[in-house]
């Protein structure tokens, strides 16, 4: 059904796509979508909402909003396809930040030596399958996810050879290995690029978004990730070149079908040498809105960033998924999860729906802050919230679809500090974020040091900051702002504090490196690296390997059906999870206060609190599993 003026406010709400829209408007305002759903409000005509709102709004949101609702036809559907076992749907993922992981010979950063050094360590652990943040050849300017030339590993790191041993050595102890694939841009010292401004009449000109124009007023109003106008001016070529996160990551042109080729060919590449799949980095937003045209001011506002309508969900975007499926993923069987920031609950169905053959799954964010919060606010996180979300997906997702869990990554503060900023409960929390992230529905993707159960860094001046996002937040709220509230932003939000060097030991550096480490690690954390903590019998490390050890012992775990217990109760939350006659029950305390217990004589497999005082109450932020006695029935 076209969306248009005659459409009612109900009608835009059963669109996946709108209904999207509206959750995600009214999430970031924290309202209730239920001034929506309303039946008096349902019945209403676009058209009417449309004068109503004109002012506030501009005419061309309403224009916006049409155009990206009916560029989505498709519906995702009630379910079916092949509940079946893929290998991923079992998997246990651990990110690895090469970078940081571990140096293996003394410069600072770190290697795929240092890698393969550690694969012991990760088998120990109980993970089954790693993915790599980028190691192709970068000038780094945002830590490899810039890439210079996808067929060449980044010096710093070290060689192809070094690469297929690591392979080698992570398939030998039945582990798999998936990439970073960061197609949306390239580095401008990609060669495609330098090609591009040295001859703008030949061929690779088309792989990009160039514009003339005057010198003084960018092509459009989109803003990038990292500060700014979302164009680079090339004064020589008198051209401007779209690139929507830094200065050096300049957008492919997927509209242009050689570049579409040249990525399936680099991932049939990848492929051949034996990889297992790719994490595709912000994949939702390869296909733009022709014609580039500027964002909506109004969205422009609520989003904090102009234009992103314009691409976040582009008119293209799943027929380049297939396309890219058939070509490259599917001949090899390879998995594939795309980093899909800002989708909702709908789109990432649609784009993972298996019947679809896009990709196999999505990383989706709303739950990554609570609601009206942004990353770059000081807030404590509410785990209720966590617990709604969670809820709603299990309730809107069919056989068809499978969803990824994570609550950590390399562009995001570490959750333990999100919830309790003074880090107050930290062995406890972590352990509670492990127990729900290894007992939920779904593909749990862990990040390196959540198993140490990581904090926060107190970095006290810019000075130690790496990250260009950060970096350039922080000249640009320091303009106009002063220096000090520019830091109290980024200290929240700062990607750093999860890409500080792997705390592997006590003492220098944290047995990170023997030299000086590209970033420090200012937190004084004795006690909590991974020596440490395998000396402890009751640590984060040695829960997380029993948890790991558990997960793959209960077949519930995975493909177990979920099914909430008293899920209205606040502060708390308790599901079953069942297989094959076999019962799980998982309750955690979401608060730092005690709280009602459900009275079981179960029996416990693991949890958080070394002995419980009591058998009706729980402490605060207490997790627990229990493997239910034999059911009567
Ligand atoms: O949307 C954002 C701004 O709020 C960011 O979270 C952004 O979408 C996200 O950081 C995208 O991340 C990925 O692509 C970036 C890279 O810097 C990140 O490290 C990567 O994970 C550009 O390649
Ligand atoms: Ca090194």
């Amino acid at each position: 059904m076209k969306i248009d003026d005659k459409s009612r406010v109900k009608d835009l709400y059963m669109h996946p796509v709108g209904r999207d829209v509206i959750d995600k408007i009214f999430l970031q305002m924290d309202r209730s979508v239920r001034w929506v759903t309303n039946p008096a409000v349902a019945q209403l005509r676009l058209g009417t909402l449309k004068r109503l709102t004109a002012k506030r709004l501009g005419a061309d949101f309403w224009e916006s909003v049409y155009w990206l609702l009916n560029s989505h036809p498709d519906r995702p559907s009630d379910g079916n396809p092949d509940p079946s076992d893929s290998w991923w749907k079992e998997a246990v993922f651990y990110q690895i930040y090469p970078r940081s992981f571990m140096d293996s010979n003394g410069d600072g950063i770190g290697d795929l030596n240092g890698i393969i050094s550690k694969l012991d360590y990760l088998q120990t652990l109980g993970v089954d399958a790693l993915w790599l943040s980028p190691i192709y050849d970068s000038p780094n300017d945002d830590n490899g996810y810039d890439i210079r030339d996808y067929r060449k590993i980044m010096d710093e790191m070290g060689t192809l050879d070094d690469f297929d041993r690591l392979l080698a050595d992570v398939h030998a102890r039945g582990m798999r290995l998936i990439m970073d694939l960061v197609v949306n841009h390239a580095s401008d010292e990609h060669a495609w690029f330098r090609q591009a401004l040295e001859d703008p009449e030949g061929p690779y000109s088309q792989y990009y978004f160039f514009r003339e124009g005057s010198p003084e007023t960018p092509p459009n109003n989109w803003v990038s990730f990292f500060s700014g106008p979302a164009w680079r001016r090339f004064p020589e070529q008198e051209r401007w070149a779209l690139r929507l996160f830094s200065a050096k990551q300049m957008d492919l042109n997927w509209d242009h079908a050689a570049v579409r080729g040249e990525v399936a060919d680099l991932v049939r590449w990848w492929l051949d040498r034996g990889v297992d799949g790719f994490r595709l980095d912000v994949i939702n937003y390869i296909s733009k809105r022709e014609g580039l045209p500027n964002g909506n001011a109004a969205i422009g506002e609520l989003m904090t960033f102009y234009g992103i309508e314009n691409y976040f969900y582009g008119p293209r975007l799943h027929e380049y998924l297939r396309e890219l499926r058939t070509e490259a993923f599917d001949p090899y069987s390879a998995f594939s999860v795309g980093e899909t920031p800002g989708i909702g609950l709908e789109m990432g169905r649609l784009l993972a729906g298996q019947d679809r053959r896009e990709l196999d799954l999505v990383f989706n964010f709303d739950h990554l802050e609570t609601p009206g919060k942004v990353r770059y606010d000081h807030y404590r996180y509410n785990l209720n919230y966590l617990k709604d979300y969670y809820i709603k997906y299990q309730t809107r997702l069919t056989s068809n679809e499978w969803m990824s869990i994570f609550w950590e990554n390399h562009d995001n503060p570490r959750m333990i500090s999100k919830v309790e900023p003074n880090n107050r409960y930290r062995d406890r929390l972590g352990k509670l974020l492990l127990t729900l992230q290894l007992t939920l529905r779904g593909t749990p993707f862990l990040y390196q040091g959540q198993e140490l159960g990581e904090i926060n860094q107190p970095f006290k001046s810019i000075r130690q900051l790496r990250d260009v996002e950060a970096l350039n937040r922080y000249h640009e709220i320091k303009e106009t702002q002063g220096s000090r509230r520019a830091w109290r932003q980024v200290i929240a939000g700062t990607r750093d504090h999860a890409r500080v060097p792997m705390h592997w030991q006590e003492g220098l550096h944290g047995g990170f490196t023997s030299g000086r480490p590209w970033i420090e690690r200012p937190v004084d954390d004795r006690g909590w690296s991974a020596a440490e903590q395998e000396a402890q019998d009751d640590s984060v490390l040695w829960f997380t390997r029993r948890m790991l050890a558990i997960r793959r012992q209960y077949r519930p775990l995975h493909k177990g059906t979920l099914t909430f217990f008293q899920s209205w109760r606040p502060h708390y939350l308790a599901y079953y999870r069942d297989y094959d006659g076999i019962r799980l029950f998982i309750e955690i305390n979401l608060s730092d206060r005690p709280l009602l217990k459900r009275p079981v004589n179960d029996k416990l497999l693991i949890s958080n609190i070394r002995k419980s005082s009591s058998r009706s109450v729980m402490e605060p932020y207490e997790a627990s599993v229990y493997l239910c006695r034999q059911r009567r029935s």
